[in-house]
This record gives C-alpha cells, structure tokens and sequence, in this order.
C-alpha cells in the first residue's frame, strides 16, 4: 500500500520496502516551556525556527500542534499551519483534538496549496471522533492517522488495538476515504510503567501489517517516557518497530534520525549505502 502526501515541494511516498519516513515532532508545546509562552504571546518565531531546523535534520513531513493552556487553536493552528508552508515545503501534518482548529487550518491549507496533500493527526475508535474528524478528513481530501483507541481507553492487548483500527479502517471508507488515506498508530506507551508495553505495541504493528496491509505510524518516543538514557532505548525499539512494518515515526529527526537510517539499512532498503553515508557527512560537515 502507498500513502502519498504532499506540501509545495515533492510527494513524499510512504510504504513498505521504501526508506522510513520521519514525522518531525518538535513543533508541540508539550513538556516545552519557552515554547508554550510564546504560542500563548502569538509568537510563532521558534515554531518557524523548528521547521528549518527539523527538515535539515532529515525531517520528511512536520506535525504542526500548537496546544498550550491559554492558546485559542482555532485562532493560532491555521497561522502557524501557514508559517511551516511558507517556510519548509514538505508535508504538512495538523495535530488537533479541536475540530475548528481542523477546519481552519484544512482550509488555510487548501487555499495556499490546492494541490497539497496533509495528513490530519489524529482520529480514533471513539464515536464522537470518527463522527467529528472523518467528515472533514473527506471534504478535504486529507490522509489521517488512525490511533488505536475507543471509548474504552487504549486496549491492553494487540489483538485488541487491531479491532480498532478495522473499525476505523470500516468507518472511514463509508465517507470515501480509501486504505491508503490512513496511517494506523498502535500507540507507544513508556516502558518504564508496564516492561510489557513495547512488546504489546510491536506485536500490534506486524497484526495490522500482516491482516490489514495499512501503512503505519508510531509517536516512538513515548516509549522511553521517564526513563534515563532514553536514546538509546528509542533507538533500539525504532529498529524493531521498523522491522515489524512502522513505516513512518514521529520523532526528533535530530536525535534519533541516524538509528531509523541504520534500520533501513539494515534492512536492504538503502542501496549502496547511499542514505547512510551522506546524512553521516552531512552530520561531520556540522
Ligand atoms: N501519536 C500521534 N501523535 C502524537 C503522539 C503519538 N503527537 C504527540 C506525541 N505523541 C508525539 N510528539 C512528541 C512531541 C514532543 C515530545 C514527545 C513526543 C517530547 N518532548 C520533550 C519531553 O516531553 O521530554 C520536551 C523537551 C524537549 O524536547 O524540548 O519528548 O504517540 N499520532
């Protein structure tokens, strides 16, 4: 299955045998001080900062979430949706739990890039999601990230997050959003509260691989949440999440874009070692 995306430069392709694509993830004020101040202030500087930087790094699409205590998203997701595209020209990917903020910046999207292709993070098995997200996801023409989870909480086992994403995968195509328009996201959870947690999400990604054929995401860093040397822990279980069919990371391009390069790698998916070798000069050169 080929999921294609598009911003004002290339298509960006994501499928199985084709080098992993990076989902940059550092335009997010989680866990971010300075940066949740300056969203609540307006101030999209460090946001237009991100998106250079993140795209150097090797970033192939950049999530786009502005959600921060006190920040109106219907008002500050469409600028900052409309910063990235006039600053980078990759993929756009809108990150909202507010379906106006959805609206707005699908429509700013639209009305910048006609023929762009963004991917919207994120639906999920709850009613009222598929019910709001879905719609909007149609009239646009969007892909969207399908996230493993009901009205029931994220399911304890992988057997369970696969039913998930068949109800989103059944509900979707009832407004005529084909397969190849959705990513599945098992859901990362960290390790260092359930040792079990990694092995529930991996086994998921090879059953939805495996039965479904659907192209995947994953917010990979969450695996490592709370826990010390998170490096290498999100560097190991990229390589494993890679090789059981993630296709697509969300991840911090600049720490952990070398590991998803090895993977590749390791896999016979860089011929030559062409990838490799050049982001490892890239890297020397500073
Ligand atoms: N699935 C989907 N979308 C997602 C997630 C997911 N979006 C949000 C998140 N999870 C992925 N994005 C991030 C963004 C930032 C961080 C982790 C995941 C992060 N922030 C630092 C921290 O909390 O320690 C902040 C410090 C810093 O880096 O400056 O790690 O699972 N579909």
């Amino acid at each position: 299955m080929k999921t294609t995306l598009k911003g004002t430069g290339k298509k960006v392709v994501i499928g199985d045998g084709r080098p992993t694509v990076i989902l940059g993830e550092r335009i997010n004020p989680t866990g971010k001080k300075k940066l949740s101040g300056a969203l609540v202030a307006g101030n999209l500087e460090i946001v237009r900062r991100e998106a250079l930087a993140q795209v150097k790094a090797g970033a192939d699409i950049l999530d786009v979430n502005v959600g921060a205590a006190g920040v109106d998203e219907e008002d500050l997701l469409p600028k900052a949706v409309k910063l990235v595209m006039e600053t980078v020209d990759v993929p756009v990917c809108i990150d909202t739990p507010d379906a106006g903020a959805l609206a707005a910046a699908l429509a700013v999207h639209k009305e910048l890039n006609p023929d762009g292709k963004p991917l919207v993070n994120s639906v999920n098995g709850e009613e009222a999601s598929l019910a709001r997200v879905l719609p909007l996801v149609a009239e646009y023409g969007a892909a969207i990230i399908g996230l493993c989870m009901d009205d029931d909480g994220i399911p304890d086992t992988p057997e369970k997050r696969l039913e998930v994403a068949k109800k989103i995968i059944e509900r979707a195509e009832k407004h005529g959003i084909g397969q190849e328009d959705i990513l599945i996201d098992c859901l990362a959870l960290t390790v260092g509260a359930d040792s079990k947690a990694g092995w529930i999400t991996l086994e998921a990604i090879r059953m939805v691989k495996e039965e479904l054929g659907t192209n995947t995401v994953l917010g990979a860093s969450n695996v490592s949440f709370g826990l010390p040397d998170r490096e290498a822990l999100n560097g190991a279980f990229l390589a494993i999440a890679i090789a059981h069919g993630l296709n697509c990371p969300i991840v911090d391009a600049a720490k952990v874009g070398r590991y998803i390069l090895a993977a590749d790698l390791a896999l016979g998916r860089d011929e030559y070692a062409m990838r490799y070798i050049k982001a490892f000069r890239k890297r020397r050169q500073g």
